[in-house]
């Protein structure tokens, strides 16, 4: 079979790949093996880790049919034993005769799978189609590439950038589109945390429900952290579901205490403390902030000191995304990294490149005036 045919396979592949979960300690992985007539002989994805990596399952539907099949793989296939064995011996041992894969797996300890496949006689090709299944794990290989989970912080505010008012009170800033848009951005993470302080000031549930107030199905870890205990009958312990308490302020402890427990995406919701310190440490890779066109003049900020004494240290992160929600504006924003950020650089042109999106009850504020609802 010749490699035109490689990209519509590897296509097949992806897609195969884009139904296996995210957040995961592990990549989504798919796989087609195609026999030597041209027909497939057996399809797998990866469904997360502890389960058999995509090769395996398709392997294991093709049977004696592997034998003389082209492998097209999303992920170079692993060379080591982790919660699993090595897919290299596996596809040797079924007599696949050629393998093409997509992405070279940037994971140190499973990588060299292609080599040992050229080593045993497999005929190897790579970077089909390498830019979509980087798109489909680009979470995965950045946090493999950090060695801790990534952690988005949200924030709502108002124009005037507090987050309270002087009393302390803060239900609702935003209104009820901005909080099921939370909601559904809560949902796409693995794990949710706030501090002690947000907890004893706001009792969250921290749950992800659905418009019509019930529970989703799939609710993110519940995660508490600093020194102070957490209430007894506080509402987030009643919510049913998993509640962690980390008895520690240090962010990267506590990021590396939920990396242990497979953690890898991580929402976090304040108060500005914690905030603070997660933007101190370096360690907030997104920023979605709600902001309502409202004033409070006095109030909590939505994040407390960051060492900033003048304004040549400004902190400048770089512009993705403005979305109008119901009635308030989200805004995606990336810190950048160390070293990234000069002194007073400019940033006029930040908001070029940015993408739109569809969410119900959003605008994308980027785009043409036209295809603004
Ligand atoms: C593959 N095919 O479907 C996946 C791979 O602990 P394990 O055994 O599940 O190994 C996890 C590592 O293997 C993961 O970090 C990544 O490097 C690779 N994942 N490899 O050949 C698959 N999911
Ligand atoms: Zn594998």
């Amino acid at each position: 079979m010749g490699d035109s045919t490689a990209p519509a396979w590897m296509r097949r592949a992806l897609q195969l790949a884009a139904s296996g979960p995210w957040p995961d300690p592990n990549p989504r992985v798919g796989c087609v093996l195609v026999g030597p007539d041209g027909d497939v002989v057996g399809e797998g994805h990866h469904h997360g880790a502890g389960s058999p990596h995509a090769e395996i399952e398709a392997l294991d539907a093709a049977g004696a049919a592997a034998r003389g099949a082209t492998a097209y793989v999303t992920l170079e296939p692993c060379s080591h034993t982790g919660r699993t064995g090595p897919c290299t011996e596996a596809l040797i041992e079924a007599g696949v005769s050629r393998v093409v894969f997509a992405q070279s797996d940037p994971n140190p300890d499973a990588a060299g799978g292609a080599e040992r496949l050229h080593e045993a006689g497999v005929r190897v090709t790579g970077g089909v189609l390498a830019e979509e299944a980087e798109a489909l794990n680009a979470r995965w290989a950045r946090t493999v590439q950090l060695g801790r989970p990534l952690v988005t912080w949200k924030l709502a505010t108002t124009l005037d950038g507090r987050s309270a008012a002087a009393d302390g009170t803060s239900q609702w800033i935003t209104g009820e589109a901005a909080r099921a848009d939370v909601h559904t951005l809560r949902a796409t993470r693995d794990a949710v945390l706030v501090g002690t302080g947000t907890l004893l000031a706001d009792d969250p549930r921290l749950t992800v429900r659905m418009p019509d107030g019930g529970l989703a199905p799939r609710q993110p870890l519940r995660v508490v952290m600093g020194l102070r205990p957490v209430p007894p009958d506080a509402r987030l312990r009643v919510e049913p579901g998993e509640v962690l308490h980390l008895e520690t302020r240090d962010p990267r402890g506590a990021l590396d205490s939920l990396w242990r427990r497979g953690v890898r995406d991580v929402w976090l919701e304040g108060g500005p403390t914690l905030a603070a310190a997660f933007l101190r440490a370096g360690l907030v890779d997104d920023v979605y902030a709600y902001v309502a066109p409202a004033l409070l003049g006095e109030g909590r900020p939505a994040v407390a000191g960051l060492g900033i004494d003048s304004i040549g240290d400004v902190r400048r992160l770089d512009l993705d995304e403005v979305v109008v929600v119901g009635g308030d504006v989200r805004i995606h924003a990336v810190p950048r990294a160390a070293g990234q950020d000069p002194a007073g650089a400019a940033t006029t042109d930040s908001a070029e490149g940015g993408s739109t999106t569809d969410t119900a009850n959003t605008t994308d504020l980027l785009a043409p005036a036209a295809q603004r609802r």
